[in-house]
């Protein structure tokens, strides 16, 4: 019985997902759904991909569970942000995407990105309308995340890894990360982010620009369970 109401919550969540994607895509907007842990460096990213992605237009919806504190960050920077607080909800999804949507005006056009609920678990069993996911990492977390939470890596188009200048700091070990994310998205490019200095934004934005040309595909890859 609960098995069948949450395959059910899964595919009303699911259909929802792909009519809002349809609906965005014929106006030509780009949707990037950014997984990640509370700090990994979600905001960062974001903020820095709308200074490397300029001078394309770039909307961004923005979820916690409580506050708009990024909202307000990014505002300040001049970019276009919308606030979703979910008041306990630990992920996004697509009905949350849908209601939000209906108050926001992104540009034909546009990039949108989705920062979802800091968590590697949730975020990673709904789909909300992207082209793509991205997971951020900081080497802050340890260099495990791909092993422990296998679903949020194997779903993720790329893996942004922030925070490079504290590796030393907390022993990082890259080989480790790297094989534990070859192991579970084999396909999936890793990019190192400074959140701070902004370097290697432009190689990300490079990307996102060639997927964005050549999407076609699937958002994303099979369900795996996360935990
Ligand atoms: N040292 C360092 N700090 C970073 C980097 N990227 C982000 N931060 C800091 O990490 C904290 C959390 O970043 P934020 O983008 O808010 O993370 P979010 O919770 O995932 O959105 C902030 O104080 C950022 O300034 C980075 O590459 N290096
Ligand atoms: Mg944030």
């Amino acid at each position: 019985m609960r098995v069948e109401l949450k395959r059910a919550v899964y595919e009303e969540n699911d259909r929802l997902a792909r009519e809002i994607n349809e609906e965005l895509r014929s106006r030509g907007i780009f949707t990037v759904n950014v997984l990640g842990s509370p700090g990994a460096g979600k905001t960062s990213l974001i903020s820095r991909l709308a200074e490397a992605l300029a001078p394309d237009r770039l909307s961004v919806i923005e979820g916690d569970v409580a506050s708009d504190i990024d909202t307000r960050a990014l505002r300040a920077l001049g970019i276009d942000a919308y606030q979703i607080e979910t008041g306990g909800d630990c992920h996004l999804n697509a009905p949350m995407i849908r209601a939000v949507l209906g108050k926001m005006r992104v540009p034909d056009g546009a990039w949108l990105f989705i920062e979802n609920i800091g968590n590697l678990i949730c975020p990673a069993e709904f789909v909300i309308g992207e082209d793509l996911k991205l997971v951020v990492a900081s080497v802050a977390e340890g260099s495990d995340k791909p092993y422990k939470y296998p679903a949020a890596f194997a779903k993720a188009a790329a893996c942004v890894l922030t925070k490079g200048d504290l590796a030393e700091a907390v022993g990082f070990d890259e080989a480790f990360f790297k094989s534990g994310l070859a192991s579970v998205a084999p396909n999936a490019p890793l990019f190192p982010l400074n959140g701070r200095s902004g370097d290697g934004a432009a190689a990300l934005a490079a990307w996102l620009r060639l997927a964005r040309g050549t999407c076609g595909a699937p958002a994303e890859g099979p369900r795996l369970e996360g935990g």
